[in-house]
């Protein structure tokens, strides 16, 4: 094999966030930007002589140029074979599952998630190791600190490879695979649901609309939901792969899937409504008439997982990041199983997974998923839910008002306030830590503080800690504030503000999610001074 070694500068920037690095097109179009990366993470590694590396992304805008670079600097590096979904696509699960199906030493995740697409949008890589997760933060922090010194990368020199057919070919002596993006996946998903309970409520004549906003689900969400389960055509909208989503935010949210909100509030609306972000991993939740909280739907999903084939014998616990609402507590508390609580971000829930001590996660972002891959799962929790609506025979808004009956009601929302300056952000952050250890016991407009913190994770099962996560502030009552700035954002800073009130079983489970919020809404601009900080009114996203 020809290796080329191809002098460069280091790679001057942050260190990755969330879920690895994520930037405009425009700086990962910067000569050797992309080279850089992908270099170091390969120099991260050790041992994967001739082994298999996935790759594939969501379809955005210069996904098939960071495709054919991989390919190149993963045969000059050493890898024996790369596997490639048809097209370059891969959601994140399916990528997850493909790394485990395969035995593949790791995988690249080409994606900047729900952050919009096209060449004035953003771009992202992530790693994932062989257990199909992102990489541990030891494992990012070791890719951040060779990357600042890079001096050369690796790279063969080679034509393009066809990604549009499928099959086998070598690249310098590297098998490079071209396969279907969903079969595999689609067989995972038959094992863990009742296709056929699935496909008896279709025949019904249950309705559905999955919006896949021009992502990478569209491919997935037709042959599963539409093929496999038999619902009508055009059960699945907005189902091809566009490179600029469309031109559309491909955010499951209330503000970007506003029209699949308004179609199921109307009296002649679905029953079901469902929608996920550009790499699949998210979902969106909406009955006739009842939104779903992602939290709740958490907390739902594991109350009933057992009614799913996959998850008949039960599961082992329950995992959820730290802002997400204490909703699955009480049902772990009531199924007498383990409940963690962990940073933000899928990486956290990795080696609970691993050690069988969780069976299924969630985030208050839309992300929900189990042991079944190492990522969320945004089609996952759709299948889920539908097999739990197949058996209960019941809506949603039914068994979301049961569940509130049963184990009462987290009020929750989370204010985004985008594009803040990150000086001011992290000045604002800085002044309410300063308080933090004066405020237990004090009672603020009503409410007494409990305990105020900047939440620490110990991992329990390989003992590293994880600082600095985000402040908690928690009272009496059950409610909880919670602040933290966005470790995926591009541009400037993005301030989170979670808020959360719980309402017992017997309480009042009707109110307007905002008004029921309004005094915490309050406490929270009283102690952080969000308007003076950032000198907005209001925030630029409440979900
Ligand atoms: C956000 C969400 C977090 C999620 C992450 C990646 O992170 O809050 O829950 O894990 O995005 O999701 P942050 O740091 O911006 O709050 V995805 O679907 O964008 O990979
Ligand atoms: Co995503």
């Amino acid at each position: 094999m020809n290796v080329k070694e191809i002098a460069t500068t280091p790679f001057d920037d942050q260190n990755p966030g969330t879920s690895g690095l994520r930037k405009r097109v425009s700086v990962f179009a910067q000569p050797n930007y992309v080279e850089n990366y992908l270099q170091a993470i390969f120099d991260s590694l050790e041992d994967f002589a001739g082994a298999t590396l996935v790759v594939g992304g969501d379809g955005r805008f210069y996904n098939d140029v960071v495709i054919q670079k991989t390919i190149r600097m993963a045969a000059a590096n050493g890898f024996g074979r790369v596997i490639v979904g048809r097209g370059g696509l891969l959601s994140t699960p399916g990528a997850s599952h493909l790394i485990r199906h395969y035995k593949a030493f790791g995988g690249l995740v080409l994606s900047a998630s729900h952050n919009p697409g096209g060449p004035e949008g953003d771009f992202g890589i992530k790693y994932n190791v062989a257990n199909g997760g992102p990489a541990p933060e030891k494992n990012t922090n070791a890719v951040y600190a060779l990357s600042q010194k890079m001096s050369r990368y690796l790279t063969v020199e080679a034509d393009d490879v066809d990604l549009s057919v499928l099959g086998k070919s070598t690249v310098a002596g590297m098998v490079v695979e071209i396969i279907d993006p969903v079969s595999d996946y689609a067989a995972l998903m038959q094992t863990l649901f009742d296709f056929d309970a699935i496909r008896a409520l279709f025949a019904s004549g249950f309705r559905m609309q999955f919006d896949a906003m021009h992502a990478v689900t569209g491919p997935y969400a037709k042959a599963i939901i539409e093929g496999l389960l038999g619902a009508p055509e055009g059960t699945v909208i907005n189902g091809v792969p566009l490179p600029d989503f469309g031109g559309g935010h491909p955010d499951p949210n209330l503000v970007y899937a506003k029209d699949l909100y308004d179609l199921l509030m109307r009296d002649d609306g679905p029953d079901f409504g469902a929608a996920s972000d550009g790499d699949g991993d998210r979902n969106l939740i909406v009955g006739h008439k009842r939104f779903v909280t992602p939290s709740d739907s958490l907390a739902i999903l594991a109350a009933n997982a057992h009614l799913a084939p996959g998850y008949k014998n039960g599961i082992a616990g329950i995992a959820r990041s730290m802002p997400t609402s204490a909703a699955a507590d009480r049902v772990a508390e009531a199924m007498g199983i383990e409940m963690h609580e962990t940073p933000t971000g899928w990486k956290f829930f990795g080696n609970l997974l691993d050690a069988g001590r969780v069976t299924i996660c969630g985030e208050e972002s839309a992300g929900t998923g189990s042991d079944h891959v190492r990522e969320k799962d945004g089609l996952w929790a759709v299948l889920l839910w539908l097999n739990i609506l197949a058996v209960r025979q019941q809506s949603v808004d039914a068994i979301v008002r049961d569940h509130w009956a049963k184990y009462g009601r987290n009020y929750y929302t989370r204010h985004d306030y985008d594009e803040v300056d990150a000086e001011q952000a992290n000045g604002l952050v800085a002044a309410l830590r300063q308080k933090l250890a004066d405020l237990p016991g004090q009672v603020i407009e009503g409410y007494k503080v409990t305990y105020a913190d900047d939440f620490a994770y110990h991992d329990p099962v390989d003992g590293s800690s994880s600082a600095h996560q985000g402040i908690r502030i928690g009272f009496e009552d059950g409610s909880r504030i919670v602040v933290r700035l966005s470790g995926t954002g591009t541009v400037g800073a993005t301030l989170r503000l979670y808020l959360e009130r719980y309402e017992a079983p017997d309480g009042d489970h009707d109110q307007e999610t905002q008004a029921a919020l309004q005094p915490l809404i309050e406490i929270v601009e009283k102690l952080a001074e969000v308007r003076r900080w950032t000198g907005r009114d209001a925030p630029s996203v409440i979900t």
